[in-house]
């Protein structure tokens, strides 16, 4: 099944053709209406009208999330604030936080791709879609949601928390498919669990997780107590959220990614060089549709392997590997992307706190769970009758990071020189 037969099918030769086109488009367009691109392309002595073909691609730089931020909150749009309907964010204090903006026609492409993603999971109007990412900032909630309607299936906008809420709307409601990150998935079997419910009673069919690296076996674990087939769903907010790529039911393995809106290459990320394709690298994308934010070879930090081979279902699209493993240090918890240094940017605020810190990440259950070990300064810790001062500024640290950046961590304050000089983070979750 197809949601957009003729480009979803394109012979590869086509569809080079048409990124050619649609690449060089965007160029003319950023290059005179988004200063940070005049300014790179000019250092790189490159004009749009020097990209003649696919391979002229690689003379441009990359855009890193740095750039975003550089230029937060809306230098990298490429139309007036009068044109903008939507605005979503990435968590963080402000210059860590990075902003996306969206033209209706953006919405338009955004809402087409997403339902591409449902089509191809087998997913019809008849469907009832419980949709369990988070509404808000985050684009898992509203990307989904907007896809869902675009197919006419029926919507729950039942969003993340409220476990027990979910599983009962489950059990009454009988959607036919749930989306949200996979390790909330295993959450909500475990809460069944001990309330005494049968999920594979349920009438959930289908499920679509993403958000967040997950391994295979979590797959079939999924797959097991719901007792459905469980789909992969990738994407990025920079590039424009959910609906980059999706396994499609047949195959059931790898993610077509839409290449008719993006431009996706693998490169080393420590030389920055274009990889062959199907070999293991950095994945960078291009967007050539996108109105507002525009971005051309922005570096995804994602770690994957393009898939060549053709696909059964019909999709002449390149697929990708699930997303296992990142080139930077950011930090995936509970589906919320955090950098150590947006923790760091936190801390430092903090009257009476040490530089020092160790970031401990695990799994409480089947969620994640984020421990801060911070050291205190020599005067707060040994002053007799301190312990309200310690309690006060661990509940500003916790506080300051569920404002800030959307995790409720559980806060260790201790001594001068007590944590060891070393790894400031720990993943103890196994992949
Ligand atoms: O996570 C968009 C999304 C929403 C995707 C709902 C899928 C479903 P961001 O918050 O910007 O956007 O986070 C993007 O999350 O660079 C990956 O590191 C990670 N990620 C997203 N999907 C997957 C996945 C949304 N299927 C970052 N597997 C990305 C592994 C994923 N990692």
């Amino acid at each position: 099944m197809f949601y957009n037969e003729e480009f979803e099918t394109l012979p590869r030769e086509a569809l080079k053709a048409l990124q050619l086109k649609r690449l060089q488009q965007v160029m003319q367009r950023v290059y005179h209406t988004v200063g940070f691109y005049k300014k790179s392309f000019d250092a790189a002595q490159i004009k749009p009208s020097d990209i003649k073909s696919m391979n002229d691609l690689k003379k441009l730089p990359f855009i890193t999330r740095k750039d975003m931020s550089d230029n937060y909150p809306y230098g990298m749009f490429s139309v007036p604030m009068g044109s903008i309907v939507r605005l979503h964010a990435s968590s963080g204090t402000t210059g860590r936080s990075a902003v996306f903006g969206y033209t209706r026609h953006d919405i338009e492409t955004w809402s087409d791709l997403v339902a591409r993603c449902l089509v191809a999971a087998g997913i019809t109007k008849n469907d009832i879609i419980h949709n369990a990412f988070s509404y808000g900032l985050f684009t898992g909630g509203l990307g989904l949601h907007y896809g869902a309607e675009k197919i006419d299936a029926s919507v729950i906008p039942i969003s993340g928390g409220n476990a027990k809420r979910q599983l009962m709307i489950l059990r009454d409601f009988g959607p036919t498919v749930i989306c949200c990150t996979p390790s909330y998935a295993l959450h909500l079997a475990q809460e069944a669990k001990t309330m005494g419910m049968d999920l594979k009673s349920f009438k959930l069919r289908v499920g679509i997780f993403g958000a967040e690296p997950w391994s295979k076996a979590m797959r079939e674990e999924i797959e097991k107590t719901f007792s459905i087939t469980a789909l992969d769903i990738y994407g990025l907010s920079e590039v424009i959220g959910p609906g980059i790529a999706i396994e499609c039911i047949e195959a059931h393995n790898g993610m077509h990614i839409f290449e008719d809106h993006f431009i996706v290459e693998t490169i080393n990320p420590q030389t920055g060089e274009v990889l062959p394709e199907g070999q293991e690298g950095e994945l960078v994308f291009t967007s050539l549709s996108r109105e507002a934010i525009p971005l051309i070879r922005y570096r995804s930090g994602d770690i994957s392997r393009l898939i060549t081979e053709p696909c059964r279902c019909g999709r002449t699209h390149i697929k990708m590997e699930r997303a296992l493993k990142r080139s930077d240090d950011m930090l995936i918890i509970s589906g919320v992307n955090i950098f150590p240094a947006q923790i760091e940017a936190i801390l430092v605020e903090i009257e009476g706190l040490e530089p020092r810190y160790q970031i401990i990440v695990d799994k409480a259950g089947a969620l994640d769970a984020l421990e801060l070990q911070v050291e205190v300064s020599d005067k707060i810790f040994s002053d007799s009758g301190s312990v309200k001062e310690l309690q006060k500024i661990e509940q500003r640290i916790v506080k300051d990071m569920q404002d800030y950046l959307g995790v409720e961590p559980r806060v260790k304050l201790v001594g001068p020189n007590t944590l060891k000089a070393g790894d400031k983070v720990i993943d103890k979750r196994r992949m």
